[in-house]
């Protein structure tokens, strides 16, 4: 039985021990299979394995055994980051071997998806003269065009993200075809790691985790002659947000995409309740006719609500519009607030607001700001503010789907910003939620909320 307060229901965290990007994502043989980086031994970074649990219907997961583990050789200090496919009918996967000071890439293979081979002899060891052989990781694969496709994450001397590209026939044996995208400005700062090539329609999307920002970012526009090439881009999760996004072409044609939000609070708390690290939800990624990325959770999500906690239609100048509370929710509100009015919502607040994380939209500054000052009363645990950039259209309602579970709270706002945080209450009675309008000529609302079951039944 979980008695954790802080222990997500609907968000992936591993049975015990540290849990990091999420890694190898796919179908086969009938269901989903998610990879991540873990730590079984303990919840913290270090000795890093692949940790593995499948699923029918990207609801409920059960947990396999462990994957991958180091060994002696390329991957003896951690089996990194990675994806896979299935080539000429074997699951495979691409993965990093951590062999301080190098990184290199590597290939396993499985009958069953449960006990993996390695094969050194097809390691691809060298990184492209300018990139330290420390920066050089997260392969990530694609089909097209008849080829075989890596894309590797890297940094152009210690200053630039950049993504290099590789190709094959067979999936086994790589031949460099140099810099797939190299990142226009610092901005998207030093290094990209666990990038993702993605087809979406006649588009691409190249999304990026840049270090050190701890966020994402999406860049909208074309895969021609072996060259990405930028027409846009956008935020994809805040900095300080979720990171190492890791997507697949689902059999129904989605392309399903999950990412990890790292815990933030002092090392010793998660080494105390013994886990660390939760996954986003699975998220399903589209772009609209403008060309911008829209990214909302699975449709599947859906068939974990429980009771229903708010259901409303509101109109007021200001103040409180509806309350409702929960640990574990799913929330859908749509404001449209009048004259530059300030709307939000309060989350996981004490009844005397001791208290209490407020997720807050600026209409001047354009900002999603997500404060954590008062999240805990704990202060082991980080509470400076999360914000992101959203620029509505003119009349655009700001619609927000808020899922919030436990410690974890991950906000898509008009499916087009993503904003993922955690929070500790200390106090047993911060289950207090409430949707609100102050300043301006008020707001109308509607909001639904839901309470939300768990993904992993057999855990218990
Ligand atoms: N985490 C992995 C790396 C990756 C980083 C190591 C991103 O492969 O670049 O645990 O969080």
């Amino acid at each position: 039985m979980n008695c954790d307060p802080h222990r997500p229901r609907f968000h992936f965290t591993a049975p015990r021990g540290w849990l990091n990007d999420p890694n190898g994502v796919g179908f086969h043989g009938g269901r989903f299979h998610l990879h991540y980086q873990h730590n079984p031994a303990a919840a913290r970074w270090g000795d890093i394995h692949w940790g593995h649990a499948s699923s029918a219907d990207l609801v409920t997961w059960r947990d396999e055994p462990i994957a991958l583990a180091p060994s002696p050789g390329d991957d003896a200090g951690g089996c990194f980051s990675g994806s896979f496919a299935v080539v000429d009918g074997v699951p495979t996967m691409y993965y990093t071997g951590h062999r301080p000071p190098a990184q290199v890439q590597c290939i396993a293979t499985s009958d069953d998806m449960l006990r993996w081979t390695k094969h050194p002899e097809l390691t691809l060891s060298e990184p492209p003269a300018g990139v330290a052989p420390g920066d050089f990781r997260d392969p990530f694969v694609l089909r097209h065009d008849g080829w075989w496709y890596l894309v590797v994450g890297a940094s152009l001397g210690g200053e630039r993200g950049q993504c290099l590209l590789y190709r094959s026939t067979d999936g086994r044996r790589w031949e460099p075809r140099g810099p797939l995208f190299t990142s226009p400005s610092r901005r998207f700062g030093r290094m990209f790691e666990c990038p993702n090539l993605l087809r979406l329609g006649e588009r691409w999307v190249l999304t990026v985790s840049v270090w050190p920002n701890m966020g994402a970012y999406a860049f909208v526009g074309r895969f021609e002659d072996e060259r990405f090439i930028a027409e846009s881009d956008a935020v994809l999760d805040a900095d300080g947000s979720a990171f190492a996004h890791l997507a697949f072409p689902a059999p129904d044609g989605r392309c399903l995409q999950w990412a990890w939000i790292d815990e933030q609070r002092d090392a010793d708390l998660n080494e105390a309740d013994g886990w660390a690290g939760a996954l986003t939800v699975p998220r399903q990624l589209a772009l609209d006719a403008a060309g911008r990325l829209l990214t909302r959770p699975v449709d599947e999500l859906a068939a974990l609500r429980g009771e229903t906690v708010a259901d409303a239609r509101h109109a007021a100048a200001s103040g409180v519009l509806e309350r409702f509370s929960g640990r574990h929710l799913d929330i859908e509100a749509s404001f449209l607030p009048r004259d530059r009015a300030r709307v939000g919502l309060d989350l996981l607040a004490a009844p005397d607001g001791s208290e209490v994380t407020r997720l807050r939209y600026l209409p001047d500054a354009q900002r999603l700001v997500l404060e954590r000052a008062r999240s805990s009363i704990n202060p082991k645990t980080r509470r400076q503010n999360q914000q992101a950039e959203l620029m509505l259209d003119e009349g655009e309602p700001l619609r927000l789907r808020v899922l919030v579970d436990a410690s974890v709270i991950e906000v898509f706002a008009n499916e087009r910003v993503c904003l993922a945080s955690r929070v500790y209450p200390a106090l047993g009675t911060s289950v207090q939620a409430s949707a609100w309008v102050e300043g301006g000529g008020g707001a109308d609302l509607a909001l639904r909320a839901w309470t939300m079951g768990s993904i992993l039944p057999e855990r218990g």
